[in-house]
């Protein structure tokens, strides 16, 4: 099997908040053929919300400082989440061709012994997944096939767009992250609105927790209309949305209560890989899936 390497970078969310996706990553990347290395002193991206829109160079300086560290390892970057996808792959396009705002970032990255030489490239898991590795791979490497169960796949705003810049998919109908859910039996089901934001991006959950769960809550009764027995993402903050977000719903009286997992969970629970290193943490139940589907507890 040809292996390839990559530099993970796993961000903040994953490494903080959740263990069992962290893991989920780790165990099956390989089993794919892809080996993933940790970047040692890696820092938040930054997010835009919290650095871009106020200070461009701030922004560009850190993230610069985080793909150094990806440079000097010489591997390409692969980012977990599409927060740091979006921020990493933007700061990558923007100084490789701006001479002049890379001279900027590389003035102060001096400071601290580091230099952005635009080596390597950066790129989302889903496209290491079905890009890299590809759907017939990951069908061979699962023991168990969920045929028939239903799946609301969500994309989320930043794995798309600004598309001129990402270009991982084609923003107006992606299809790769549907096609991975499908490679491990599951139907990806149609719900209106698909591509619209789960609300937590922009600093809307830190920051307007009414608003975040309106616009959550929108995107829940789309996502119902098709019944699925789970939602399905390859970003953490929407997946920490999905999962906190329909415990908040249901603090309010609603009854919103689908199970929800990081891609690369399923993908490792189809693989036969334990539950208990995978897929522990959630406050929206989901064992009673993996038990009726997997068969583990
Ligand atoms: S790092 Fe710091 S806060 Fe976060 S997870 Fe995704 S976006 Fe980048
Ligand atoms: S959707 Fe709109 S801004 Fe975002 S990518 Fe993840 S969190 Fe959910
Ligand atoms: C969401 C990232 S993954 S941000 O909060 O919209 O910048």
């Amino acid at each position: 099997m040809a292996v390839t390497n990559y530099a993970l970078y796993t961000g903040c969310i994953i490494p903080l908040r959740y263990p069992d996706i962290e893991n989920s990553i780790r165990e099956t990347m390989p089993l794919l053929g892809a080996n993933v290395y940790d970047m040692v002193g890696a820092g938040c991206c930054p997010p835009g919300g919290a650095f871009w829109s106020v200070d461009e160079i701030s922004g560009l300086i850190q993230s610069a400082r985080n793909i150094s560290i990806a440079e000097f390892m010489e591997k390409d970057l692969v980012a977990v989440c599409n927060g740091c996808f979006c921020y990493l792959k933007n700061t990558n396009m923007m100084l490789k061709s701006d001479k002049e705002k890379r001279e900027k970032v590389n003035t102060i990255l001096n400071n601290v012994g580091r230099k952005y030489q635009g080596t390597i490239s950066v790129y989302h898991l889903v496209e290491i997944l079905h890009d890299h590795i590809g759907i017939e791979k990951i069908k061979n490497s699962i023991k168990l096939n969920l045929d028939g169960v239903k799946a609301a796949v969500h994309y989320g705003c930043h794995l798309l767009r600004p598309s001129d810049h990402l270009m991982a998919e084609n923003p107006e109908k992606p299809h790769k992250l549907d096609a991975l859910v499908e490679a491990l039996g599951l139907e990806s089901v149609y719900y209106p609105k698909k591509l619209s934001c789960c609300g937590a991006g922009g600093g809307m959950r830190g920051n307007n927790p009414e608003v975040t769960l309106k616009i959550l809550e929108k995107k829940l009764m789309n996502i119902k209309y098709s019944e699925p027995d789970c939602i399905v993402t390859a970003c953490p903050f929407c997946f920490l949305q999905f999962d906190l977000g329909q415990k908040g719903l249901r603090e309010k009286g609603e009854d919103f209560c689908i199970p929800v997992f990081y891609y690369n969970q399923l993908l490792g629970l189809s693989m036969g890989l334990p539950k208990n290193r995978i897929a522990v943490l959630s406050e929206t139940p989901r064992d009673g899936f993996i038990k009726k589907y997997y068969g583990v507890e």
